[in-house]
C-alpha cells in the first residue's frame, strides 16, 4: 500500500517534469500506517468537524497528500488530477492549498508554518472540547514535519507553546531523513530533535520510519502521553530509488526514466505508471470507508445534545456571525455619541472588545506579551491555559511568528475567531502567517498598536514607517486604521464581518479626539473612506485625505486653510482595500474633484497615489523615525497641520501659475485676474 503512494509520486513528478518525489517515497510507510490504522476521517465528508486533522507541514511533499486523497477516494481527486499535477487549473498544485483540494487542511509550503498551524488546531480542539464537551469534540491533530520544518525558527515558538499548554492529542511525525536541498542536514544542523522536544515538555521517541510495527507502536504510545508527542521517524528520502534514494538528488526533481524503472524493480512494483493494482486500491478505499460508522455515531451524539448547545456549536462551525453583533455595535456608538471620548484607539478597541467578546463567544484573543499595551484582554476574559482550556485569552509569550500561525490553525479548525495583539512594527514577525491567512481566506484579526512614530522615546526600532504599505500590499487583507473611538468600533465590526480573509487593526498609542460626533447608525468606514468634514461653502478647493491619528492633523489643517479663505474638505481613509473595492463611480465620489489633493500619514507614501493620483501631495515619512518625545517627533518630521496647510498652499500656488499660463496662451489679450491666495 505504501508503494502505491511512492509510485504515484514518482510518476506524477516525472510527468510534470517538476516536483518533489523524495519525501512522499520516504514517508509513505508512515502515512500508510497513520491513514489506515489511526486517522479518523471520512472522504465522504471532508469537513466533518470531529475528523482528525492531518497537516503536511512539508508542503513540497504534496504528492504524498494527493496520492493519499486519491487512493482513499476523496471526491474530485481523480487519477486525471494526479496526472495533471502542477498544471494550471488542476486541484493538485505544487504545494497543498486549503480550499482548493478537498482533504487539504491548510496551505503549506513555507516551511514551519504547517507545524505552527497544527498547534493552533490543537488549541482550538482543546478549547472547543472544554466548551462543548468531548462527546462531540474529540479528535487528534497529526503533523508530518521535515528537517526544514524543524530548522525554521517558527517551529521553536510553536513547540514551546504546545509544550507549555500541554496540548495532548497533538502528534508530530518527524520525517527524519537527514537530507535537505543542499545535501546532508549535517552541513548546517546538529540539533538533537528528540532532546529539543523533550526540553519543551513533549514526549519524544526515535524509531525506524520504515517499520510499520514500530510506527504503530509509537503512535499508540504517543496517544497515551499527557502532552504533545514527537515521533522522530528515521527514513530514507526517495525510499526505493536505488541510486538517488538517500541523497538530495531525490528531494526536488524528477528521478528520470531509468531511476524510476530501477525503483519499480527494487520495490517489486510492476504496475504501469499511474495504475494501482486492484487489490491494493480496494484496500485503500476500504481504509477510506472505515470511519463512516464513527462519523454517523458522532452525528447521532450531536443530535442528542441540548438544542441550544447544538445550535451554538453548529453556528460556530459554520462561521456564522451572531445577530447580536449589530446591536452591540449600535449601542456602543450611541454611548460614544452621548459621551464622546478622547482616548487612544487601542483603548477604544478595548471598549469595543468588552462588548464584542461578550456577544461573540467564538472570539479567542491574546497578545504576544504586550497585553497591557495592546489592550486586547477584555473584561471578564479568563486565561486559556493548561489548567483551563475553556478560557478565551491566550498569553502567547514573545512569539509573534508562532502566534500568527497558530491563529491560522484555529481559524482553519473552525469554531473560533482568533484575534491577537502586538505592536504594528512587529507585524514583520507575523507577515508570513498573515499572508497565508489571506491566501487561504481565513478570518483572523490582528490588533497592532503603537501604529506610528508617535510612541514616545522608544525610537526607530519600534516605530513603524513602511508597515502600513507592506500590509496593504497583501491581497485579501484588510488593514484598518481608525481615527477615533467611533471608527475603531466600526472597524471592529467590519473585521468581524470579514469572514473570508484576515484583518489588521492599526491602533494608536496616544489619545485621539473623537472626531465623529452625533450618532450615525450606518457604518461609515464600510466604504473604506468617507467625507468626514465637508467644505464650508461651495465646492472645495482642497481635499485633505488622512488615516488614523493624522485625520486630526487634517482637520486642523482644514481650519488653517479656512483662515486663508481656502475651502477644504477632510476625507478619513480607514481602509484602502474597501475603498479600492468600490465601483469607479463610487470611488470617484469619495475622492471628489477638488483642485488639490493632499494626503497625510505617519508612514511612507507608497499606496496613497492609488487614491489621489501621482500628482497628489503627500505629507509623511521618507525614512526611519527617531527617539524623542512624540510631540517633538511630529514637529521634526513635519507631520503637523501647518506643514499640511503649507503643502496645500504651495501646490495651489504652482497650480495658479500653471492655470494663468494656460489662460494666457489661450487668450493672450485677456487681462489677468488679480489674486493669488492669501
Ligand atoms: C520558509 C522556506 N524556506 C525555504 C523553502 C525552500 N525549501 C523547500 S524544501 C526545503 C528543504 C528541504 O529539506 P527537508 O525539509 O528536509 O525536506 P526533504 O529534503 O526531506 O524533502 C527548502 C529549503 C521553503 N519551502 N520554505
Amino acid at each position: 500500500m505504501a508503494n502505491a503512494i511512492g509510485s504515484l509520486a514518482m510518476d506524477a513528478v516525472e510527468k510534470a517534469k517538476s516536483g518533489h518525489p523524495g519525501l512522499p517515497m520516504g514517508a509513505a510507510d508512515i502515512a500508510t500506517v497513520l491513514f489506515t490504522r489511526f486517522l479518523k476521517f471520512d472522504p465522504a465528508d471532508p469537513a466533518w468537524p470531529d475528523r482528525d486533522r492531518f497537516v503536511l507541514s512539508a508542503g513540497h511533499g504534496s504528492m504524498l497528500l494527493y496520492s493519499l486523497l486519491y487512493l482513499l477516494g476523496y471526491e474530485g481527486v481523480t487519477i486525471e488530477e494526479i496526472r495533471r499535477f502542477r498544471q494550471l487549473g488542476s486541484i493538485t498544485p505544487g504545494h497543498p492549498e486549503h480550499g482548493h483540494t478537498p482533504g487539504v487542511e491548510t496551505t503549506t509550503g513555507p516551511l514551519g508554518q504547517g507545524l505552527a498551524n497544527a498547534v493552533g488546531m490543537a488549541i482550538a480542539k482543546r478549547h472547543l472540547a472544554a466548551v462543548f464537551g468531548e462527546d462531540i469534540v474529540d479528535h487528534w491533530t497529526f503533523v508530518l514535519a521535515s528537517d526544514g520544518d524543524l530548522m525554521e525558527g517558527i517551529s521553536q515558538e510553536a513547540i514551546a507553546l504546545a509544550g507549555h499548554l500541554r496540548l495532548k492529542k497533538l502528534i508530530v511525525l518527524y520525517d527524519d531523513n537527514a537530507i535537505s536541498i543542499d545535501g546532508p542536514t549535517l552541513l548546517a544542523d546538529s540539533v538533537d530533535q528528540v532532546k529539543r522536544f523533550e526540553s519543551a515538555g513533549w514526549a519524544a521517541v526515535r524509531i525506524d520510519g520504515h517499520d510499520p510495527a514500530a510506527i504503530a507502536a509509537a503512535i499508540e504510545a504517543a496517544k497515551r502521553s499527557d502532552g504533545p508527542a514527537l515521533i522522530a521517524c528515521r527514513t530514507t528520502i526517495g525510499f526505493g530509488a536505488p541510486n538517488k534514494g538517500g541523497t538530495e538528488k531525490s528531494h526536488g526533481s524528477p528521478l528520470g526514466p531509468d531511476e524510476i524503472a530501477a525503483a519499480r524493480q527494487k520495490l517489486c512494483w510492476s504496475a504501469p505508471p499511474f495504475e494501482i493494482p486492484t487489490d491494493i486500491r480496494e484496500r485503500w478505499v476500504a481504509a477510506g470507508e472505515a470511519n463512516k460508522p464513527a462519523r454517523l455515531a458522532w452525528e447521532k451524539r450531536l443530535a442528542a445534545i441540548a438544542a441550544d448547545k447544538r445550535a451554538a456549536f453548529e453556528r460556530r462551525i459554520r462561521g456564522e456571525i451572531v445577530d447580536a453583533l449589530v446591536p452591540a455595535v449600535t449601542s456602543l456608538k450611541q454611548k460614544l455619541a452621548q459621551e464622546p471620548k478622547e482616548i487612544a484607539t487601542r483603548a477604544a478597541s478595548e471598549l469595543a472588545l468588552d462588548v464584542l467578546t461578550a456577544a461573540l463567544p467564538e472570539m479567542v484573543g491574546g497578545s504576544a506579551d504586550l497585553t497591557g499595551s495592546n489592550n486586547t484582554r477584555a473584561k471578564g476574559m479568563k486565561t486559556l491555559d493548561a489548567s483551563n482550556y475553556s478560557g478565551t485569552f491566550i498569553h502567547y509569550g514573545v512569539r509573534e511568528h508562532g502566534m500568527a500561525a497558530a491563529m491560522n490553525g484555529m481559524a482553519l479548525h473552525g469554531g473560533i475567531v482568533p484575534y491577537s495583539g502586538t505592536f504594528l512594527v512587529f507585524s514583520d514577525y507575523c507577515w508570513p502567517a498573515i499572508r497565508l491567512a489571506a491566501l487561504m481566506g481565513q478570518q483572523v484579526i490582528h490588533v497592532m498598536t503603537h501604529d506610528s512614530i508617535r510612541l514616545d522615546e522608544d525610537g526607530p526600532t519600534h516605530q513603524p514607517v513602511e508597515h502600513l504599505a507592506e500590509l496593504r500590499a497583501i491581497p485579501n487583507l484588510k488593514v484598518f486604521r481608525p481615527c477615533d473611538a467611533v471608527e475603531t468600533v466600526e472597524c471592529w465590526q467590519l473585521a468581524l464581518q470579514s469572514k473570508h480573509g484576515p484583518s489588521v487593526l492599526a491602533l494608536t498609542w496616544q489619545n485621539m479626539p473623537q472626531l465623529r460626533r452625533g450618532f450615525d447608525e450606518h457604518n461609515r468606514c464600510a466604504t473604506g473612506a468617507y467625507e468626514l468634514i465637508a467644505a464650508d461653502s461651495g465646492p472645495p478647493i482642497v481635499s485633505l485625505f488622512a488615516s488614523g491619528s493624522e485625520v486630526a492633523v487634517a482637520v486642523e489643517a482644514r481650519e488653517l486653510l479656512a483662515a486663508r479663505n481656502i475651502s477644504a474638505r477632510v476625507v478619513s481613509v480607514p481602509c484602502f482595500a474597501l475603498l479600492l473595492a468600490l465601483s469607479e463611480v463610487e470611488r470617484a465620489a469619495v475622492i471628489g474633484t477638488a483642485k488639490i489633493n493632499v494626503t497625510v500619514e505617519a508612514g511612507i507614501r507608497q499606496g496613497w497615489d492609488a487614491i489621489t493620483g501621482s500628482d497628489g501631495t503627500f505629507v509623511g515619512m521618507t525614512g526611519f523615525g527617531a527617539s524623542a518625545p512624540y510631540k517633538d517627533l511630529y514637529r521634526h518630521f513635519g507631520l503637523t497641520a501647518e506643514k499640511m496647510a503649507e503643502a496645500a498652499l504651495a501646490r495651489l500656488g504652482k497650480q495658479e501659475i500653471h492655470d494663468r499660463r494656460m489662460h494666457d496662451r489661450q487668450a493672450p489679450h485677456a487681462t489677468r485676474a488679480p489674486g493669488g491666495y492669501e
